[in-house]
């Protein structure tokens, strides 16, 4: 049965990638390796890290959600690094294992509707890289779901949980898009940044990303995910640095 919704892209993009090709002059000897780069990528699970990283995935983002037009929390890409299932803490409690490097940090905020409105009991999904740019799998020796966390906001919304503050972060080297970015000399970096997924039932689920305002990567992130409505202060407290992030959820 036909997909004409399908066709209508495939045609679009058919006849784009054909007039590069042709623009290109792009001979037998650079499409065949082409090709095989792709098979290579998606047998190395990259896919979706080279979608990330040309800048796409960001496009389909907006396209699919438009929050903030209507007073909700900006949404960001998921990333290639989401895994479902984290453990829960409680409020407050720290999302790292004890005695993790780098700079302490606390994470604060509260869930509410546009209006205002607390929504208590959302549940707070955080992921993030650690003060070595290296998430989850990244690094071995770790316990299960490291830099992992989930919590629950209270009776006023409130959430709090204490982390390390994470670096600016380069895309892995070393597999086919790190390989791509090198012969391109396009930089690997994206700024500094906590994933978030917040979800209650009546709410529609928010995939984002926190910020952090002062990061030097923040306007030539790789990925192009960032937004300058999502970056954050951070102010020096008590032997720890302290940061708001509130979310303001979409009713659905
Ligand atoms: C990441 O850590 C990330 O957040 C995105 C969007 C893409 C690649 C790596
Ligand atoms: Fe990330």
């Amino acid at each position: 049965m036909a997909n004409p919704r399908l066709q209508e892209v495939t045609t679009a993009l058919v006849k784009s990638v054909a007039q590069v090709l042709h623009d290109h002059r792009v001979t037998e000897e650079e499409f065949y390796p082409a090709v095989g780069f792709l098979a290579d990528l998606a047998q190395k699970g990259e896919l979706g890290l080279l979608t990330d990283a040309l800048g796409l995935t960001r496009v389909v983002d907006d396209n699919t959600h438009q929050a903030e037009q209507q007073g909700g929390t900006a949404s960001n890409v998921l990333g290639p690094y989401y895994r479902e299932g984290a453990p829960f803490i409680d409020t407050g409690e720290s999302i790292t294992p004890d005695g993790e490097p780098g700079e302490a940090l606390v994470v604060s905020g509260q869930v509410t509707g546009v209006d205002g409105i607390p929504v208590p009991g959302a549940v707070v999904d955080v992921w993030q890289c650690n003060a070595s740019g290296e998430y989850e799998h990244q690094v071995s020796g770790k316990a299960d779901y490291y830099l992992r966390r989930r919590l629950h906001s209270d009776a006023d919304g409130r959430y709090s949980f204490r982390t390390i503050k994470p670096v600016p972060y380069e895309i892995p080297k070393w597999g086919p898009v790190g390989s791509l970015l090198a012969q391109l000399d396009w930089h690997a970096f994206r700024p500094a940044h906590l994933h978030f997924k917040v979800s209650r039932e009546g709410w529609k689920t928010l995939v984002t990303q926190m910020y952090f305002q002062d990061d030097e990567w923040l306007h030539d992130d790789r990925v192009n995910a960032a937004k300058d409505d999502l970056a954050v202060p951070v102010t020096k407290g008590d032997g720890q640095l302290e940061t708001t992030f509130d979310i303001r959820l979409l009713q659905g």
